[in-house]
């Protein structure tokens, strides 16, 4: 009934206690507690080394997110590496950089992709996987979301992930769809 959700990232924290709030859950932050390093190369290690992590440092069942932004073009970059694309520090230099790297190419086609991984404390481990398709623009627009929200505009909507409330960007995205699953194998029961 409570878990601590380990993630150092605003944008993420608000995206799951939205998406969660109909479960009987008590979600807390991590207070001072440090990530561990993600030296994994897929989702599910990165999700897992900071589930575990924060499920042992804690005694707790924890939840953590690892996501990324996959573009066609790019091969498929920035993927795991997605929040230290091209060593910039910042969201904004990020996306930046990323319009760079795609200028004059033609196939503007990416995916986002979220794993989310709950740690128990006994070393069990449940993990969700979900993924959005998309567009990315020649520049950003809108002001909500974070990341690479601006540049993204999911297919079938006309709209960037940046211009959706939480709400409805829960409702389509990567990260909503892997919540969804959670929240499906969890209906009516409790995780620790
Ligand atoms: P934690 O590890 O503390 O959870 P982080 O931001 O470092 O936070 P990741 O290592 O999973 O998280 O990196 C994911 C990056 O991918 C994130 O920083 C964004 O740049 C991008 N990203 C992931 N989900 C996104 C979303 O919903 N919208 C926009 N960008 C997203």
């Amino acid at each position: 009934k409570r878990i601590v959700v380990a993630t150092g990232n605003a944008g993420k924290v608000r995206e799951i206690e939205e998406a969660l709030s109909d479960l009987n859950w008590q979600l807390d932050g991590m207070g001072a507690l440090p990530m561990p390093e993600e030296t994994g190369v897929t989702y599910e290690e990165n999700a897992a080394m900071k589930a575990c992590a924060a499920a042992i440092t804690m005694g707790r069942t924890a939840l953590a997110d690892d996501s990324g932004l996959e573009v066609e073009a790019l091969g498929g970059e920035p993927g795991v590496y997605s929040a230290r694309y091209g060593n910039r520090p910042t969201d904004l230099d990020r996306n930046m950089y990323l319009l760079e790297r795609l200028r004059g190419k033609a196939n503007r086609r990416a995916k986002f992709v979220s794993v989310v991984i709950l740690a128990y404390p006994d070393g069990h481990l449940e993990s969700y996987r979900g993924e959005v398709p998309g567009v990315i623009l020649e520049g950003p627009r809108g002001e909500g979301g974070f990341g690479y929200d601006p540049l993204f505009v999911p297919d079938g909507e006309t709209r960037t992930l940046a211009e959706m409330s939480v709400a409805e960007k829960r409702a389509i995205s990567h990260r909503g769809r892997a919540l969804a699953a959670l929240m499906e194998a969890h209906r009516g029961g409790e995780p620790e």
